[in-house]
C-alpha cells in the first residue's frame, strides 16, 4: 500500500465539499490505490456542521480513508499538505461592491497563502476555487515566496467541462469523442470559450457547427452557464463542480490523456502576450505533475478581442488588490 497523501480543502462544510469529499475518500481524485488524509479546514462557526460532514465519512468506512482531522485555522489544516484545494471564500453581501468582495477575498487568500508557504509540503499543489478563483490565486502565490508560482493553480475546468458536455449534446456526441477545446482567461462572464483549435471524432469541430451558433448562442450560454444554473437550481453548481475539481486534480497529478489538452488558470508566462504575473486559463498538458502551456495555436480577430476584454478584467482585479500582494 502507497504512503498518504495529505489533502487540506478549506470550505470543507460548504455545498461544493460535501459533494467533493466523499469522491476524494473514495479515490476518484488520485487513484483506487492511494491513501488519504483529510484535513479540512472551516471557520470556527462551521465547526461543529464539520464534525457531522466527518462522522459520515467514517460511517462510510473507505479503504482508502487513512484519517481525518479538523482545523479552525489554516496553520495546522495545511500542516504537512501535499495538496491545498481551497474553496472557502467570502460571497458576495448585498450591498457589496465588487472591490469590497476582492478586499475581503484577498485578505482570506493571503492569510492562506502564508500559511501554506510556512507549513505545507513544500511540493505541495494548490487549487484555487473560491472565487474571484483567479485573482484568489494571484493573491495566495503571492504570499507564498518559498513555493513556485507552478504550484499554484485556479479552476476553469468546469468552464471547460461545460463547454465539452453542450457541445457534445449539441451534436449527439460522447464527450469522450470531443478534444481540444479552451478556456481562455478569467472564471466570469468574460472567459472565451474557443472551439477553433477543438476536435470531434479526429476532424475539426467549426466546419461541423454554425457560426451564428457558435457567436451568438454557444459562447455567451458558456460564459454565462453558472447563472444559468442558479436561476434555475436557486443555488450554484456543486456536483459539476466537485467533477471539475476531481478532474483538475487528477490531470495535473496523474497526467492529460493523449491527443488532448485541459484548461487551467495559471500563472501567466507571457504566452499569447498575456500580461506576465496574472492568472489567466491556458490550454495546458500535465506530465509528472507538472504543467505545460501549449503554445503556438494561432488566434484569430474574434479571438483576439476576446482576449483584450477578459485579460482586461484580471488587470482591473489585480489592481484593486494590488496593496495587498507583497512587493
Ligand atoms: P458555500 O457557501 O456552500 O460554502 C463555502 C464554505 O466556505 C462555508 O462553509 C464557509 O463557512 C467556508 N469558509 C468561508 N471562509 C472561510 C475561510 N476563511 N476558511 C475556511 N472556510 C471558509 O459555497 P460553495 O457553493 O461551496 O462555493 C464555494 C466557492 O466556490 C464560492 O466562492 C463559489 O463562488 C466558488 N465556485 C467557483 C467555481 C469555479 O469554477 N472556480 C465554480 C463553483 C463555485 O461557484
Amino acid at each position: 500500500m502507497k504512503k498518504p497523501v495529505r489533502v487540506a480543502v478549506t470550505g470543507a462544510a460548504g455545498s461544493i465539499s460535501r459533494a467533493l469529499l466523499f469522491r476524494i475518500a473514495a479515490g476518484d481524485m488520485f487513484g483506487k490505490d492511494q491513501p488519504v488524509y483529510l484535513q479540512l479546514i472551516e471557520v470556527p462557526q462551521a465547526i461543529d456542521a464539520l464534525r457531522g460532514i466527518a462522522m459520515e465519512l467514517e460511517d462510510c468506512a473507505y479503504p482508502l480513508m487513512h484519517s481525518i482531522s479538523l482545523h479552525d485555522n489554516p496553520d495546522s489544516g495545511f500542516s504537512s499538505a501535499h495538496y491545498a484545494i481551497l474553496i472557502g471564500a467570502r460571497p458576495r453581501a448585498q450591498g457589496m461592491e465588487r472591490s469590497d468582495l476582492l478586499t475581503a477575498n484577498a485578505e482570506i487568500f493571503s492569510v492562506q497563502g502564508q500559511a501554506i508557504n510556512r507549513y505545507a509540503n513544500p511540493d505541495v499543489r494548490v487549487l484555487v476555487v473560491g472565487n474571484p478563483a483567479n485573482t484568489n490565486a494571484l493573491i495566495a502565490c503571492s504570499n507564498a515566496p518559498d513555493l513556485s508560482p507552478t504550484q499554484f493553480s485556479a479552476l476553469t475546468r468546469l468552464d471547460h467541462n461545460r463547454a465539452v458536455g453542450i457541445l457534445s449534446s449539441k451534436k449527439s456526441c460522447n464527450p469522450q469523442d470531443i478534444r481540444k477545446v479552451i478556456i481562455w482567461g478569467n472564471h466570469s462572464p468574460t472567459m472565451y470559450p474557443d472551439l477553433h483549435h477543438a476536435m470531434m471524432h479526429g476532424n475539426p469541430v467549426m466546419p461541423q457547427i454554425d457560426t451564428e451558433w457558435y457567436r451568438n448562442s454557444y459562447i455567451p450560454r458558456i460564459q454565462k452557464r453558472g447563472a444559468e444554473i442558479i436561476q434555475v437550481c436557486g443555488h450554484s453548481s456543486t456536483s459539476s463542480a466537485a467533477q471539475a475539481i476531481i478532474d483538475h486534480m487528477h490531470d495535473w497529478v496523474h497526467g492529460t490523456r493523449q491527443n488532448d489538452y485541459v484548461s487551467m488558470s495559471v500563472m501567466s508566462d507571457g504566452s499569447y502576450d498575456v500580461e506576465k504575473g496574472i492568472f489567466f486559463s491556458y490550454p495546458v498538458r500535465c506530465n509528472y505533475g507538472r504543467y505545460q502551456i501549449i503554445n503556438g495555436l494561432t488566434l484569430n480577430d474574434l479571438s483576439r478581442d476576446y482576449f483584450k476584454i477578459t485579460e482586461q478584467e484580471l488587470l482591473e482585479e489585480r489592481d484593486a488588490i494590488r496593496h495587498l500582494i507583497p512587493t
